[in-house]
């Protein structure tokens, strides 16, 4: 009878894992279509070992103990704090990689969506609309620090690792996943894969561990990486108890249905940890089960719905002692002879179960028969996937050489627009210009001709100042205030003009006829530069302004506005009032109208302040609309020309794999017909 354990099905499996596992790497994830990604979840039993636990219970420890890490506690640190701040996909690879996958701009709208439906109820999601605002915010300002380096979210990042030798990949990797190396992208960072060569990984190399970030974490973008991992497939949950509280970290794990699947199976691992702690003499075999049996009871008291899977759940006490060689933060953990016999026979334990769960999955799993039809369907895609990339870059290789050296030079442009862009400095000028306007005018000029005919009589003194006021506003109108708007106007206009032209010249000339045959050579499409989207802006704004219409708009608007403010005036005169004393009073009032009037619409938050920050704001927009669809083209070429360059790997993987399937699927075939007779 054909063994399906042990025999060279296993062996072929494995290999295939092996393969795939490799050409995952190979190919990178942000290359991977959704159809393909799925195609490759489906036909690859990869095991999914999750380590959670409470922050600091001793997660990373474990990892390095499990995986015979000499004495360096190489996941962790010796500090006492949040140390692991993303999850570390570990698993074997020959040549070491480290990839960090950043969080995509979907969450960013799915976190927006949700926000805005509990904003419905208002009053009673205070607190969970708060969360959700705060990561909104961390998000987007994540985002806002890779779009400035040119780069976007949601893509994974090959970290360029020096591999010469194991202490400095280790160092590396802590300095992207670890919350003491101060990386300010941590937070945009959702997950790390991490492979290298370690011999226990090598045994277990369809096995992937999951070194999680701490539960009950109160920084939300950490939890947030916690829920993606326990959304995913996992085949086997291990459970890190630094003591014996069971925190509600530990309990509304049970709100998964997956989670009573785990137990029911078997698959769900609980390790009191930090054994040195917890008591003396824990070693010895009688107090190990005391241990268990009071922490069942615990257990019991807390998620009362497991009273029937309980004996189901695999328990290990273990202490750091089972790191191999000398401990190294003796400060906290004291060296015990026979607590490190006892951890290391425990962790040597843990080590068999997982091996052997993973064969168990291995024989439980039916989708092998299904390996091969699939792996044709895989097989195809990459083939049309390379062909189509290699005819599409034969085509564009004549470009590819202008479309690069075009990259520094849209580089530096958008360097000199960003600086150009800061309207402050333009909102400042005009501020000057305004003061420097207004105290130009004569305002003495408008009252040395006035003379009044009712000196004496109060009541018609005031009608007549009243009158006198209003006919003055309207000269005072046609002699400066018309001008003034010309003057902002072209202010505007010029900045406008100043900030943008060098771009448009150089993009139109440089970028925008280039990227036109590289981007669609052979569609005779419409195409519109960018000068064109942004001259249209400064048109409107021209436009708008400057039209007669506008024009007869803004002096009634600015009678209208010295009208109700000299009504308000004091206009009070004494009896015995003097002609040189009406006309001050006459003069201080217009003046301080219209000064007033360029204040509320000419300087901060005034009508035509906003309109005019307005369209330099559309103008900043169409710039960033052109920036992200040249930030796109670049990566688009840029996958192209990668795919293009690994082809051949890629087609060598997919051969040998088709070929396995094959010979696996008449092993398996055999080995049914043996089951039958
Ligand atoms: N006394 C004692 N200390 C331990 C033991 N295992 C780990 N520690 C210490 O506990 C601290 C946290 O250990 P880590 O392995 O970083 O814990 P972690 O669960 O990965 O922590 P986070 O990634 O921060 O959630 C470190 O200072 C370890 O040295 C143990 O068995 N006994
Ligand atoms: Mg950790």
């Amino acid at each position: 009878m054909v063994q399906l354990g042990s025999n060279s099905f296993i062996k072929k499996v494995e290999r295939m894992q092996f393969l795939l596992t490799q050409l995952e790497s190979v190919i990178g994830e942000e290359f991977l279509s959704t159809e393909l990604e799925t195609v490759l979840k489906e036909i690859k039993p990869m095991f999914h070992i999750l380590i959670m636990g409470e922050v600091s219970s001793g997660k990373s420890s474990l990892i390095s103990s499990l995986l015979h890490e000499q004495n360096i506690n190489e996941f962790t640190s010796i500090q006492e704090s949040n140390e692991t701040s993303v999850p570390i996909y570990i698993r074997y690879a020959d040549i070491p990689y480290i990839r960090a996958q950043f969080f995509t701009d979907e969450i960013i709208h799915e976190v927006e969506k949700e926000i805005k439906s509990l904003e419905i109820n208002e009053d009673e999601h205070q607190g969970d609309i708060e969360y959700l605002k705060y990561i909104h915010d961390k998000l987007v300002n994540n985002k806002k620090i890779f779009r400035a380096r040119g780069e976007q979210l949601g893509i994974s990042e090959e970290i360029n690792i020096d591999i010469r030798d194991r202490q400095s990949i280790f160092r590396q990797l802590k300095e992207v996943s670890a919350s003491s190396s101060g990386n300010e992208e941590l937070d945009a960072i959702s997950k790390i894969s991490f492979g290298y060569d370690n011999e226990f990984l090598r045994k277990t190399r369809n096995i992937e561990f999951i070194d999680c970030v701490g539960s009950g974490e109160p920084n939300p973008i950490i939890s947030l990486k916690l829920d993606k991992v326990l959304k995913s497939n996992i085949d086997i949950v291990l459970f890190v108890f630094p003591d014996l509280s069971i925190k509600t970290s530990f309990t509304s794990l049970f709100n998964h249905t997956s989670t009573n699947k785990l137990i029911k199976e078997g698959r769900f691992v609980i390790v009191l940890n930090k054994l040195d702690q917890l008591g003396d003499r824990l070693y010895k075999a009688s107090k190990k089960e005391e241990l268990i049996g009071k922490f069942k009871k615990a257990l019991l008291k807390n998620c009362p719905l497991i009273k029937d899977s309980i004996n189901e759940i695999k328990f290990f006490t273990l202490s750091l002692h089972a790191i191999e060689g000398k401990l190294k933060n003796k400060w906290l953990v004291k060296e015990s002879a026979p607590l490190k016999i006892f951890s290391i026979r425990q962790l040597n334990e843990l080590r068999e179960y997982f091996s052997e769960s993973q064969y168990e999955i291995a024989k439980k799993t039916k989708r092998i028969s299904a390996f091969k039809g699939q792996l044709q369907t895989l097989f195809q895609l990459f083939e049309s996937l390379s062909d189509e990339t290699e005819s599409k870059v034969k085509k564009s290789e004549s470009f590819r050489r202008i479309f690069e050296s075009l990259i520094p030079e849209m580089e530096k442009v958008d360097g000199s627009l960003r600086q150009q862009k800061d309207k402050k400095g333009c909102f400042s000028i005009i501020e000057a210009k305004c003061h420097e306007f207004m105290s130009n005018i004569d305002w003495e000029k408008y009252t040395e001709m006035v003379s009044f005919q009712s000196m004496g009589n109060s009541k018609k003194l005031f009608r007549e100042i009243r009158n006198f006021s209003n006919n003055l506003v309207k000269k005072i109108y046609d002699d400066h205030i018309s001008q003034l708007y010309g003057i902002i106007m072209q202010e505007i206009e010029e900045k406008i003009n100043a900030a943008f032209s060098e771009y448009v010249f150089k993009q139109d000339l440089l970028l925008q006829e280039n990227l036109q045959q590289i981007i669609s050579p052979d569609e005779d499409k419409d195409f519109r530069p960018f000068s064109a989207s942004l001259m249209g802006q400064r048109e409107l704004f021209w436009n708008t302004t400057s039209d007669p219409l506008a024009e007869a708009n803004r002096k009634r608007d600015f009678e209208q506005y010295a009208y109700k403010y000299l009504s308000n005036c004091d206009w009070n005169t004494p009896r015995d009032a003097k002609l040189p004393y009406l006309r001050s009073l006459l003069s201080n009032n217009l003046k301080d109208c219209c000064h007033n009037y360029v204040k509320d619409y000419f300087l901060d938050g005034g009508e035509y302040y906003l309109r005019a920050e307005e369209y330099l704001n559309q103008t900043d927009r169409t710039l960033e609309d052109h920036l992200k669809m040249y930030q796109n083209t670049k990566k688009l070429y840029t996958s192209q020309i990668w795919i293009q360059r690994n082809r051949e790997r890629i087609k060598s993987y997919s051969e040998e794999l088709i070929h396995l399937a094959r010979e696996a699927d008449v092993l398996l075939q055999k080995y049914q017909a043996s089951i039958q007779a």
